[in-house]
């Protein structure tokens, strides 16, 4: 599986055309629809030009992404990362580039036992250098373990550990990036085709360049685990003795694969909206 070799090798992979043309079309036509049946839910989310960012759990309501896990070549690179059957567990859809600095997803995808995880990007628009390519730093997944202890000591003291406090969040990635710059480690863009699908490790340090085109960038981003792993945030990461010992969500099936039920959609962390008050599309 070259596949494989080259996310162990590299931390990342692409994978080209693993889904059909035909889906991303119809999949990119499903979430047009969507945003005209639900207007008012979407336009608080919505930039100058009409795109959304950063919206969780979008399969919910558009059911036809679920598909981008059932009908993925790239999911058995998941598959043999695992040693079991991939299942999601929740999605990320932008139509802009998320601009996010870089940053390892693991301490709020701090899964029991570690490393559980995988982020799985599926672009749905050609992606280039005007339109916030996701950037990856290859190597840093293999960077020495960090002293997460001791972070916790200095953010949180004896003191209660909040689970989305960004200073826990921001101490660990300065942590990341000066190893990265200690061994000369540095981001480069990922360009793409609509059907691309990149894979990261769960160590992977990795984020999203300026957007600066009025164009798209419509991707989909899988938070994959195997079935029934509980994933945690900075609570768990820094404490993992009070970590879920399994996942206290429900799954449904799509083909044969499994996913994670919840109960709404958020739009950017600003605010959520039950799914049963979105009209599906
Ligand atoms: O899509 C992007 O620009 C970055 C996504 C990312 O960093 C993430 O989902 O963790």
């Amino acid at each position: 599986m070259e596949h494989l070799d080259n996310l162990e090798r590299d931390g990342f992979v692409v994978v080209r055309g693993a889904v059909d043309a035909a889906l991303v079309e119809e999949l990119n036509g499903r979430i047009a629809r969507f945003k005209q049946r639900n207007a008012k839910a979407a336009s608080r989310n919505l930039d100058e030009h009409g795109r959304l960012s950063r919206v969780v759990n979008l399969h919910l309501v558009v059911d036809a992404l679920t598909r981008l896990l059932t009908d993925n070549a790239a999911i058995a690179v998941c598959d043999r990362f695992f040693g079991e059957p991939t299942s999601l567990y929740t999605t990320l859809y932008y139509e802009r580039g998320s601009e996010q600095a870089l940053h390892r997803d693991t301490p709020v995808f701090a899964t029991t036992p570690a490393e559980r995880y995988m982020g799985v990007w599926v672009a749905l628009d050609e992606v280039g250098d005007d339109n916030g390519p996701l950037m990856v730093v290859p190597g840093s997944h293999k960077l020495p373990p960090v002293d997460v202890q001791a972070i916790r000591r200095e953010v949180f003291g004896d003191g209660p550990i909040d689970p989305l406090a960004p200073a826990g969040w921001s101490a660990y990635q300065a942590v990341v990036a000066a190893q990265c710059d200690a061994v000369g480690l540095s981001p480069r863009p990922v360009h793409v085709a609509p059907g691309d699908v990149i894979i990261w490790h769960p160590q992977l340090f990795h984020g999203g360049a300026p957007h600066a085109a009025a164009r798209m960038r419509r991707s989909v981003v899988m938070h994959v685990t195997p079935k029934g792993v509980p994933v945690g945030h900075l609570d768990a990461f820094y404490d993992p003795s009070t970590a879920r010992q399994s996942a206290s969500w429900r799954y449904y099936r799509r083909g044969n694969r499994d996913i994670a039920r919840f109960g709404h959609v958020d739009f950017g962390h600003a605010y959520k909206v039950r799914t049963w008050f979105l009209r599906k599309a």
